[in-house]
């Protein structure tokens, strides 16, 4: 048996060859998909600076662009009126370039060949496509995991059984921001270690012996099953920007969803 558990790396000019490389993403076998040189550098950087613009000419801080469903777990109408009237505003982010949501969208594709990949609908409404997070100095996300399944009942996607993350690094920090992947899966008796605000007490991950520290580079494409505990280190120098998306898909169903 492997006992390492060691992120999986491919290049994105070699992903037609790794066709298979999720399996063990799903399984939990291995934490995390690096897909190096996902999207092209110099994009990165228009979309930072104009990110920088906007977060500049803000007057409240601004940490997302884009709509979370974790944000509107019990205001379900709300986020749908939300992810509608943000849609044109993410897209600007991208105008003139390569819109990555569509590349990750035709990534999905290779990864799953003969399911459909679409933004989630449901009764009528489309799900939001893609939340551009800031982390600034100092920021950090505390041990979390995100998983539709047991929150956002109310909400379709809910129901898919398996579920992936999608993260896009569009800016790394130049020090920490590194993302820890934790070699445990959530449970519900954990809940009693969850903390008021967000994420969990170091106390859920006191049983867990195996856990990886990554930092993608610029342009990498990370994928992750979220159920698995994982963490944001503090940024100590710049900005850090990621686009999210999850994906969620049925073994058997001929469609493979994303929202965010
Ligand atoms: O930004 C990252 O590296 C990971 C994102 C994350 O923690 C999340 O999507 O829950």
């Amino acid at each position: 048996m492997d006992l390492q558990w060691n992120p999986i790396e491919i290049e994105y000019k070699d992903i037609t060859q790794n066709k298979n490389s999720l399996e063990k993403i799903i399984t939990g076998d291995s934490p995390a998909l690096i897909i190096r040189n996902f999207y092209n550098n110099d994009s990165c950087k228009t979309i930072s600076k104009r990110i920088e613009i906007r977060a500049f000419e803000s007057n409240k801080k601004m940490k997302k662009i884009g709509v979370s469903l974790v944000s509107f777990i019990s205001r379900k109408a709300e986020y749908f009126t939300q992810a509608d009237a943000l849609r044109k505003t993410v897209r600007q982010v991208f105008s003139g370039l390569e819109d990555p949501r569509k590349k990750i969208h035709k990534t999905l594709e290779v990864f799953f060949p003969g399911k459909q990949v679409t933004i989630a609908v449901e009764t009528g409404k489309k799900y939001a496509c893609g939340v551009i997070r800031l982390h600034e100095l100092g920021d950090f996300a505390p041990i979390h995991r995100d998983n539709a399944s047991f929150e956002a009942r109310n909400f379709d996607v809910s129901k898919f059984p398996i579920q992936l993350s999608t993260v896009l690094y569009i800016q790394q920090s130049q020090k920490g921001g590194e993302l820890v992947l934790h070699k445990k899966s959530w449970k519900k008796s954990d809940e009693k270690f969850r903390n008021i605000d967000f994420g969990y007490s170091k106390d859920v991950i006191s049983d867990c012996n195996q856990s990886v520290k990554i930092k993608p580079n610029q342009g990498d494409l990370v994928i992750i099953n979220p159920i698995y505990y994982h963490e944001i280190l503090p940024v100590r120098a710049n900005r850090r920007i990621t686009l999210g998306l999850f994906l969620a898909f049925s073994k058997h169903g001929e469609k493979v969803v994303t929202w965010s």
